[in-house]
């Protein structure tokens, strides 16, 4: 009898070896993010997915939560930071009132050009800015892009500070956008992404503002008419991770979500350009009226009370060191 049992054990034991020694099932991962599958979050967490499935033979898989569905970005970040949302790719623009020192890349016409931006976000400044996430109860992966700004309103067309004054205008929950908004004499309204269209369509707002591939994506040509081409502020984005999945990986997988990310930051630039390229005809196509010859000096020369405060808040020597850095 002793010897079944212990016959029954070995085999036991064997099975349960034999199981462990199975590959486990893939780890499914949620990743949400604010704009359409189509859109360059899409694209670029579909590239992240791909990259860490490679990377890790197929160990996490990747569940995409488009258009809002998991929130506002805000929101989002909020459960990257508890663990209800594993992937989040967004703008920069709620980021701040979690992790301060990200609100600097927020100041208007501070970033020159998409090379510009990259430099500096993917050499020291940007990466120190990523360090300071962990603190926050966050991981950010890789900076990716959202885009340069536009300006779209349903009262008037805008080439001037002048002509902008006194419109209502949308802006993200973010301290160094709505400063510079207040400061040309605009009305800023603070309000989550996945609340905008309906504003503007029931007037409760006159616009708002946002790179092409948004205006596009978010379908915003059916509720505005005037489109003007300001570029007045790099907005960056990034891909953050929850601490919860973060913490449980060893320093290989580390590396792996590393490389995914910047792979998909990488195909995310490149859709958010190829938007901001192409996307103005199709929005005209749609019925918008387009302003081009933008007075960018007039609203650089309105903007400078908002410059001051700046240099106060983050200090002058910052902002230049990101300004003049080549
Ligand atoms: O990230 O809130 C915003 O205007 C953002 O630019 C948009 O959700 C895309």
């Amino acid at each position: 009898e002793l010897k079944t049992l212990a016959r029954r054990l070995a085999g036991t034991v064997a099975v349960l070896t034999a199981l462990l020694a199975l590959p486990a099932a893939a780890e499914e991962l949620k990743a949400g993010y604010s704009l359409p599958a189509t859109s360059h979050y899409g694209v670029g967490v579909t590239a992240m997915a791909e990259e860490l499935a490679k990377l890790s033979s197929g160990k996490w898989t990747v569940k995409q939560f488009p258009a809002n569905a998991l929130g506002g970005e805000r929101e989002m970040v909020e459960g990257a930071q508890i663990g209800t949302v594993d992937i989040v790719a967004t703008s920069s623009g709620p980021v701040g009132n979690f992790v301060p020192d990200t609100l600097i890349t927020d100041i208007p016409f501070l970033f020159k050009s998409y090379e510009h931006a990259h430099a500096v976000l993917d050499g020291p400044i940007g990466q120190a800015i990523l360090d300071q996430f962990p603190k926050h109860g966050l991981i950010a992966l890789a900076w990716g892009e959202n885009g340069f700004r536009n300006l779209t309103n349903a009262k008037r067309p805008v080439r001037t500070p002048a002509d902008a004054k006194g419109l209502k205008i949308r802006t993200m929950e973010n301290q160094v956008h709505m400063t510079a908004f207040k400061t040309l004499g605009v009305l800023p309204t603070p309000m989550a992404f996945p609340e905008l269209f309906t504003a503007m369509q029931q007037g409760t707002v006159d616009g708002q503002e946002n790179p092409i591939g948004v205006i596009l994506g978010a379908k915003f040509s059916q509720v505005q008419k005037y489109l003007t081409v300001s570029q007045h502020v790099y907005s960056p984005a990034l891909i953050i991770l929850s601490p919860s999945v973060w913490n449980k990986l060893n320093d290989q997988e580390k590396g792996w979500f590393k490389q995914a990310a910047l792979a998909g930051a990488k195909a995310m630039r490149k859709k958010a350009e190829d938007d901001a390229a192409n996307g103005i005809e199709e929005l005209k196509r749609q019925g918008m009226e387009v302003v081009t010859d933008v007075d960018v000096a007039a609203f650089q020369e309105a903007l400078k009370p908002a410059y001051a405060e700046y240099a106060r808040k983050f200090g002058q020597d910052k902002i230049d060191a990101i300004r003049n850095y080549r």
